[in-house]
């Protein structure tokens, strides 16, 4: 399945008037108050976002997994995949992979597949919350912090494999998220947990290459309920730095306590040049997946207006790797993902609507409401004609959902695939 130039043009051709003086109004009005429209709009045409190749197939919950059929089940099809995102949205430029479950066969093809689609490999992901075919030890009670040396130094060499195989595709970070912890208390010494953990990870560390990073993620639960020895940002931090430069902490947004003030998270990493990536998500409860800004779109805006802050304002903080990390059971893995996309875009636009020159005066002044208004001014404002002229200009369609639809992806899919198909991952 390759979605074709001229079935993206042809489809344009439809919505294009209407498109024309949506972005005309609008871009009448932000010009009057100041702001630079073809900036944004270059902006965000730049800004990519990696999809995670487990978010291609239906999720599931423990209770139950719902095909949504024509699900890609080899790494050369969840590529096709990440290549009909891309083509029709202009911001999907990359993928996250996940080892073992999309270990190349031919690596050169796949490089030839990702280049042909545009596509980059972002950070690869390891995997040592589950027992891999074969194991000679149990992640059982642990990986990277287990009691036992041999649990451990397995753990380690899977990482350092995992490092191995994202050279070889042009990765430049690897992703640790640890499932270790523990159910009751009493069950694991907390200080020997996290220390085994920190020495496991510095030899992971010597290992990466000197143009890479390491990310650490964290969680506060699941799927231990009792600790999780990477429970909070400041765990992580601890660890990175414990590590060195190369390493920093990775912010997944449903990897929080309710009520979690994330931006602020976000802003003090950013000054302490400690944060190197973002899986983008949304939650109600807990580490939910759900579609990114479908349940607290206003915070997604918080975060970003800290990022463009950071951007702008904190060079101590390198790039950072831009990744979605949402799955679940009930819509189109790949219309979810659109979605998703499209609320980042659409969250980074208010960011950069907002005046910082004015808001840093009106801080200043301890303007309390005017700061308000600033940012409820930027958040309020309609920015999808904007989102749609950045795809137009690099060759997307003006609206991806509905050009997914009207271009039947998902049953051609289907057609080439079969309906009995079963996506590797969570
Ligand atoms: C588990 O919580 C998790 O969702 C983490 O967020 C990882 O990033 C992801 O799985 C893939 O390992
Ligand atoms: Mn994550
Ligand atoms: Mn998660």
């Amino acid at each position: 399945m390759k979605i074709q130039k001229e079935q993206i043009l042809d489809y344009n051709t439809k919505g294009l008037q209407n498109h024309n003086e949506n972005f005309d109004f609008l871009t009448n009005k932000l010009s009057k108050n100041g702001h630079k429209v073809e900036e944004i709009i270059s902006k965000l045409s730049e800004f990519q976002v990696a999809i995670p190749s487990w978010a291609l197939g239906a999720g599931g919950t423990r209770f139950g997994r719902f095909s949504f059929y024509g699900e890609p089940s080899r790494l050369e099809q969840k590529l096709e995949d990440v290549g009909v995102l891309h083509a029709l949205t202009k911001t999907a430029g990359a993928v996250s992979l996940h080892i073992p479950w999309d270990i190349p066969q031919d690596y050169a093809a796949v490089k030839q597949q990702a280049d042909a689609l545009n596509i980059k490999f972002d950070s690869v992901n390891s995997n040592t919350f589950q027992d891999q075919k074969n194991a000679k030890e149990s992640y059982k009670y642990g990986s990277l912090s287990n009691t036992s040396q041999a649990v451990r130094e397995q753990a380690i060499a899977h990482n350092l494999d995992v490092i191995n195989i994202g050279n070889k595709l042009g990765s430049k970070s690897l992703t640790v998220w640890l499932a270790d912890g523990s159910c009751f208390p009493g069950q694991n010494n907390f200080q020997t947990a996290f220390q085994n953990t920190q020495d496991s990870l510095k030899d992971i560390y010597k290992g990466l290459p000197d143009d890479w990073k390491m990310l650490i993620e964290y969680k506060p639960y699941e799927p231990n309920f009792y600790s999780t020895v990477i429970q909070d940002w400041g765990a992580s931090l601890m660890l990175a730095n414990g590590c060195g430069e190369k390493a920093f902490t990775l912010v997944d947004l449903g990897h929080h306590l309710p009520n979690s003030n994330i931006e602020q998270i976000v802003s003090i990493l950013q000054l302490k040049g400690k944060l190197g990536g973002f899986h983008f998500n949304d939650s109600k409860y807990g580490d939910d997946d759900l579609t990114v800004g479908s349940i607290k779109p206003y915070a997604l805006f918080l975060i970003f207006n800290e990022l463009v802050y950071g951007m702008e304002n904190n060079p101590q903080n390198p790039d950072l790797a831009w990744m979605i990390d949402a799955s679940h059971n009930v819509k189109d893995p790949l219309e979810d993902l659109i979605q998703s996309l499209e609320a980042i875009q659409e969250a980074f636009a208010k960011a950069l609507l907002i005046d910082q020159d004015e808001l840093k005066a009106a801080q200043l002044d301890n303007d309390v409401v005017k700061c308000q208004e600033i940012l409820q001014g930027a958040y309020r404002t309609d920015v999808r004609p904007l989102i749609e002229r950045a795809r137009l200009n690099s060759g997307g369609v003006i609206s991806p959902i509905n050009a997914y639809r009207s271009l039947d992806v998902r049953n051609q899919l289907i057609k080439e695939r079969g309906r009995n198909t079963v996506a590797t991952g969570l």
